[in-house]
């Protein structure tokens, strides 16, 4: 899935993978002319075959981030205003 993560204007990249949980790829390139390389300092353990999934439940205008995983189960992880 796609989304601006760090809210500086271009999409990341958010991938489920089968043995490395959430894998992000941030664009390093422009807004226009994107190129995605993995951010190899981002780690995000979870069940294995997972898939994200962002958006704002809760309305306060932070997203949290929604994990499925094979097991037929889901992971809620929550975000927090700085
Ligand atoms: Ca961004
Ligand atoms: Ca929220």
């Amino acid at each position: 899935m796609r989304a601006d993560i760090d809210k500086d204007g271009d999409l990341a990249l958010l991938v489920g993978s089968d043995d490395r949980g959430i894998v992000l790829f941030r664009n390093v390139g422009t807004k226009t002319e994107a190129r995605f390389a993995e951010d190899t300092t981002f780690k995000l353990d979870v069940p294995p075959l997972s898939a994200p999934a962002l958006g704002d439940l809760d309305g306060d205008g932070v997203m949290e981030m929604i994990v499925g995983n094979t097991g037929g189960g889901a992971v809620y992880l929550a975000t927090s205003r700085r």
